[in-house]
């Protein structure tokens, strides 16, 4: 078999098709590890892979999808990594030879980064760059990376086997309905910070099958340059009788093979539910085709976990918030030393409030330890908002430190053209496929002449490029001047910008403010340099949103320059606006009435969140000001460390009940955040961010909402049924319920009916409760009903959750069902009554 680049620039190269089903098909049970079914059943193995080679497929991926350290733990295996993994790429090698690739398969961890979860970029680092190391050993000729839904997981992946391996890579995330990963990543953003780590190629697999994958390869076709890999379902899996049955049948997937290619993929397989006849079938069809031909535009881009910002002069116009910087700033300085970062995350917020696409994050405050700064300040500012960053800072551990902890593609605020500083910056950029910014500081300082400031830029493009970087990877600012001090050298810089915008053609950017230092009317320079330099090329300048006037010369740029299509955002901003500058004020909020989120008025993320005055209107003021609002509002934007503060000011100065709390403020928080999601303005992490605000406010309330020394008046044994892990109103309805003096046997979330009727049994429950969020898995509720019926118990069932109707309830035969968690203990009194002891 050739090398994998040159046969990928002759023809569509032929991926294997599922593993996991096919095992299941031929006699792995459920529960069993199927990488060590896998290694205990070489025969099935081995068959399986051959029979994907004789069915045309280039390349075979061994069974190590599951592999790492944390998923075979789940099985006690975790000490076998090394021969399980080695193991299953020699059978796939013993099964093919030298006719096909072997390529070791790496699957999610199973873990959630920090702060949702519990691991860091470092632990996923490690357990990739073990399992991959022990496929290295084994002969592993390239690694596919697959099924990832979070992209914070695949940059960790990805960059474990460019630093450990020298195999070609693979990058496949999996898209849910609607487009996004699970984690709330779309297409573009991720061809964004997936090619910007340069693995041979990337794509999707898995997902709804291959109409629902085709809009994503033609997608990433569109605006990425790399290769392009799919593996997709045989269609969305659907279950009858009991048993999961895939429906696209191999002539089906054909088809849509030849749609794939023309859409641009360059490599074609299967993933759930296909099997060697699906891969014989497409490998035909797509038999002596060549690559579909593809130009890419190669932006200039930048990226949080679910929003980009593209930068150039076809896209609307962007720039960088400048207002997280410690320097003449005490009360930053000073939160930013207390660890606190209060402050910090409250000017990201009005920032990106505010309109900026983009925020600058710089940590240097004296005599601190700089490093754990910028990892605290990243991780939470990213907790709170979905923005794209620049860290700033010249030193490489701390530069180092918010690579690590920010999901997404951030910029580098930066280098410069000295040797020494190119030397230790642009290794990073490389790594972990980040932007940098290069200052044109020369040698001996700032060059006067804009062809010196050229000749910097020049160099600091030639050494990135040697390092590995593209074009689109590196922005240059030719340093604005002084007026005051330097007037003579202000337009040597837009002069410099205009040079380097033609010879060198890459993104420029500029701390527009400093040309002001020391003038009265700072605003009136600032605007209209920003003006001028804009109409010379400037792409980023580097700004502070809260100036009106940077603002009014931003919108007005981007009617003027073509840049604000159909000058939709400026009228948003304007349509009120009178003449007399003091009602500028009037400008309009495109931020979610209910929770101050920005909001972004055109298609997608690719734009910018609309710009809109800072000062929110006085009537937004008094209803924010009160603590039930902002607790809401604590709740709804996952503010976890300003939570318990709140809930004490509630109890001591409102004097709220602790169940007025949860009722008025924290419910609707939660339910504002489930709101959000709905419309896509929310994703997974900050759902979950939402609900651990609100578990950590729980925990405050939850000792004065329970009454202590009540007699018994029954036992319930409560639980959130198997599947389902949303108990936030369970544990409600378990307060209450022990606050009018029942007995709670609270199961947690996701348990098993046996569990749940056994200990029914154990504590001859009264009562079995029972909690559903999902419609997916409130059938569970008729496994217990049906256990209680059949071990002839006594306990009668109340059932709730949002998803559940008094209809629902009837139809699966529970005794009663309960709309909240105070109905919940009136239906339960009622039904002690029936039950006198
Ligand atoms: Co998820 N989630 N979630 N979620 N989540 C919902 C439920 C959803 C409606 C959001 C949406 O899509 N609009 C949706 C379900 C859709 C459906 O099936 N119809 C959903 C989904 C899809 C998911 C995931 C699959 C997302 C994903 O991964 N793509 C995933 C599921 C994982 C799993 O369970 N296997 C998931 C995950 C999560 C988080 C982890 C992020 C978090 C849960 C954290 C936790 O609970 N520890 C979460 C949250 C917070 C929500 C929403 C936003 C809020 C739920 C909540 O706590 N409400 C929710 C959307 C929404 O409801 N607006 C949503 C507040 C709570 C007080 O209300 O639980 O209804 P509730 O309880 C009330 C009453 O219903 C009643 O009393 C309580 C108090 O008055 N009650 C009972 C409840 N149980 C009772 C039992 C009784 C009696 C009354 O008798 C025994």
């Amino acid at each position: 078999m050739g090398d994998l680049q040159a046969l990928l620039s002759e023809r569509i190269v032929i991926l294997d098709g599922a593993m996991g089903t096919v095992l299941q098909e031929r006699g792995m049970l459920p529960g069993q590890c199927p990488e060590l079914f896998g290694v205990e059943h070489q025969e099935v193995l081995t068959e399986i892979h051959r029979q994907y080679l004789e069915a045309g497929a280039d390349i075979v991926q061994a069974n190590t999808f599951g592999g790492n350290r944390y998923k075979l733990a789940e099985y006690g295996l975790a000490h076998r990594l090394q021969e399980i993994n080695a193991e299953a790429i020699a059978i796939a090698r013993r099964a093919v030879g030298q006719r096909g690739l072997v390529a070791a398969s790496i699957g999610p961890s199973g873990k959630l980064l920090q702060p949702m979860g519990e691991v860091t970029f470092d632990d996923l680092y490690a357990a990739f760059k073990e399992q991959m190391l022990a496929c290295v050993r084994a002969g592993a000729d390239l690694i596919s990376i697959e099924t990832m839904t979070d992209i914070g997981e695949m940059r960790a992946a990805i960059i474990a086997a460019r630093e450990n391996t020298r195999l070609p890579i693979i990058a496949h995330m999996s898209y849910e309905e609607g487009g996004r990963t699970m984690m709330g990543t779309d297409p573009l953003t991720a061809t964004i910070i997936m090619e910007a780590l340069q693995p041979l190629a990337i794509g999707a697999n898995c997902s709804g099958g291959a109409r629902e994958l085709l809009p994503i390869i033609q997608q990433m076709a569109r605006h990425g340059s790399t290769y392009l890999s799919v593996e997709p379902n045989a269609g969305l899996p659907r279950l009858i009788d009991g048993r999961t049955v895939f429906p696209d049948t191999p002539e089906e997937m054909a088809e849509y093979a030849l749609r794939l290619k023309e859409a641009g993929a360059n490599l074609i397989g299967g993933c759930c539910g296909t099997s060697p006849a699906h891969i014989q079938a497409m490998a035909r069809a797509l038999k002596g085709m060549t690559p579909s031909v593809r130009s890419a535009p190669g932006y200039t881009a930048l990226a949080s976990r679910s929003r980009h910002v593209l930068i150039g002069a076809e896209q609307p116009l962007a720039f960088i918030g400048e207002r997280i910087n410690p320097t003449a700033r005490k009360k930053m300085a000073q939160d930013i030393k207390d660890g606190q970062m209060q402050v910090v995350v409250e000017e990201a917020r009005k920032q990106q409030i505010s309109g900026a696409p983009v925020l600058d994050v710089n940590m240097g405050v004296p005599g601190i330890d700089e490093v754990l700064a910028m990892q605290k300040a990243i991780t939470m500012i990213q907790t709170a908002l979905d923005i794209p960053i620049a860290i700033d800072s010249t030193n490489p551990e701390v530069i180092e430190a918010g690579l690590k902890s920010f999901v997404g593609r951030p910029l580098i605020n930066s280098t410069t053209g000295e040797d020494k500083k190119l030397e230790l910056i642009l290794p990073l950029a490389r790594k972990y496929g980040a932007a940098v910014l290069g200052l044109c500081i020369g040698d001996n300082g700032i060059p006067d002449r804009a062809e010196e400031r050229l000749q910097v830029a020049r160099k600091i493009c030639r050494r990135a490029q040697e390092y590995g970087l593209r074009k689109q990877d590196i922005l240059i600012d030719t340093l604005v001047k002084t007026a005051s001090a330097q007037q003579e050298q202000v337009m040597e810089t837009i002069r410099a910008l205009r040079m380097i915008k033609e010879e060198l053609g890459i993104a420029t950017v500029l701390g527009v403010s400093n040309v002001s230092h020391g003038l009265p009317a700072r605003e009136i320079l600032n605007a209209t340099y920003l003006a001028m330099a804009w109409g010379a090329g400037l792409d980023l300048p580097i700004m502070n949103p809260f100036e009106d006037r940077m603002m009014d010369a931003y919108r007005a740029a981007g009617v003027l320059l073509n840049r604000d299509l159909h000058s939709s955002q400026y009228i948003i901003a304007y349509q009120d606006y009178k003449a007399d500058p003091k009602t500028t004020q009037t400008l309009r909020h495109a931020v979610c009435t209910s929770c101050n989120i920005p909001l972004l008025l055109t298609e997608g993320s690719i734009s910018a969140p609309v710009s809109a005055a800072n000062e929110p209107s006085p009537t937004q003021t008094s209803e924010e000001d009160t603590i039930p609002a902002k607790i809401k509002k604590a709740v709804l934007l996952g503010d976890k460390e300003n939570i318990a503060d709140l809930i004490e000011q509630a109890l001591h100065n409102v004097k709220l009940s602790p169940l007025e709390i949860v009722n008025q403020a924290m419910i609707p928080g939660i339910e504002a955040a489930g709101e959000l999601y709905d419309k896509k303005r929310y994703f997974l992490p900050q759902l979950m961010m939402a609900a651990e605000t609100m578990k950590t406010a729980f925990t405050i309330l939850r000792p004065l909402l329970t009454k202590e020394g009540n007699s018994h008046v029954g036992v319930i044994v409560l639980a959130t049924v198997e599947g389902d892990i949303h108990d936030i109103g369970k544990n409600i309805v378990a307060v209450l319920l022990e606050n009018y003096g029942f007995k709670v046997i609270d199961l947690g979330k996701d348990v098993p009916a046996s569990v749940i009727l056994d200990r029914a049994v154990q504590e001859n429950a009264d009562i079995i409760g029972l909690s559903a969020l999902m419609t997916t898995t409130m059938p569970r509720m008729l496994e217990v009903i049906e256990g209680v019926r059949n071990r002839g118990l006594l306990s009668r069932v109340i059932v709730g959750g949002a998803v559940l109707n008094q209809e629902y309830a009837d139809k699966i035969g529970a005794d009663a069902y309960s709309e909240d968690a105070r109905a919940a203990v009136q239906t339960a009194q009622r039904l002690m009554g029936i039950f006198k002891k």
